[in-house]
């Protein structure tokens, strides 16, 4: 019986496998890899136009040259001719998982119009894909929740693109702005009471000396006017 459940134990474990491949998808603990294609060519296409190797690093550090942001790509937009084949190396520098996903592709060919790649974490993944020819602006972004409102979102544009997307960090301004609450620290505090008070004080100041300013800026005008005279 012992023997017997080693080895079924054994079995079951030899027929784990490290990395399912099943309809166009590659996945293994690290990440995943959706509707890639090296080959096959778009209907519009009678070729590849030209071949062109993308690195794309996705991390926290990205955002920080962008006010309200926690996380983007390294670069927010691609221009490639129509018909590119693009090879893509998507890094991923935090630990946390993040996605470099292109939208809007043909369904005969890429599922749901989606190539999708994917890391659970800090590594590399490597696929390729083949555009249309049509003019047009393909949506990048992670689709983690909050991952694309907080910053990590791109553009692919092919022959040009048929426009901007709205909320490309750097490149177009957002639909919904961000408002920042204010950080009312001590300090903050205090320097809108000094404010406030200096204010009053120069007010006041001015109210109890009204007589004198008047008289004085009289006299003023009656030694003008005298100057003037011969
Ligand atoms: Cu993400």
């Amino acid at each position: 019986m012992k023997k017997f459940l080693i080895s079924f134990l054994l079995c079951l474990v030899s027929q784990t496998p490290l990395a399912m491949n099943h309809g166009g998808m590659l996945m293994d603990e690290n990440g995943m890899i959706m509707n890639a294609n090296s080959d096959q060519l778009p209907r519009d296409c009678p070729k590849i136009s030209e071949n062109i190797d993308i690195t794309v690093h996705a991390g926290q550090q990205y955002a920080e040259k962008f006010t309200g942001k926690m996380f983007a790509f390294d670069t927010q937009e691609w221009q490639v001719k129509p018909c590119a084949k693009l090879n893509i190396t998507f890094i991923n520098d935090d630990q946390i998982r993040h996605q470099f996903m292109i939208h809007g592709l043909p369904g005969y060919l890429y599922p749901d119009g989606m190539f999708h790649l994917e890391l659970n974490g800090t590594g590399q993944l490597q696929a390729s894909l083949i555009v249309p020819s049509q003019k047009k602006t393909y949506l990048v972004h992670c689709e983690l929740p909050q991952h694309m409102e907080k910053g990590m979102k791109a553009q692919l544009k092919v022959d040009g693109g048929d426009g901007d997307l709205p909320s490309i960090p750097g490149i177009t301004a957002p639909i919904n702005a961000d408002l920042y609450a204010t950080d009312w620290s001590r300090l903050a505090y205090a320097t809108v009471v000094l404010s406030a008070l200096f204010a009053i004080i120069t007010v006041l100041i001015i109210i109890i000396n009204a007589q004198k300013l008047i008289a004085f800026s009289l006299r003023f005008k009656a030694k003008l006017t005298a100057k003037k005279q011969p």
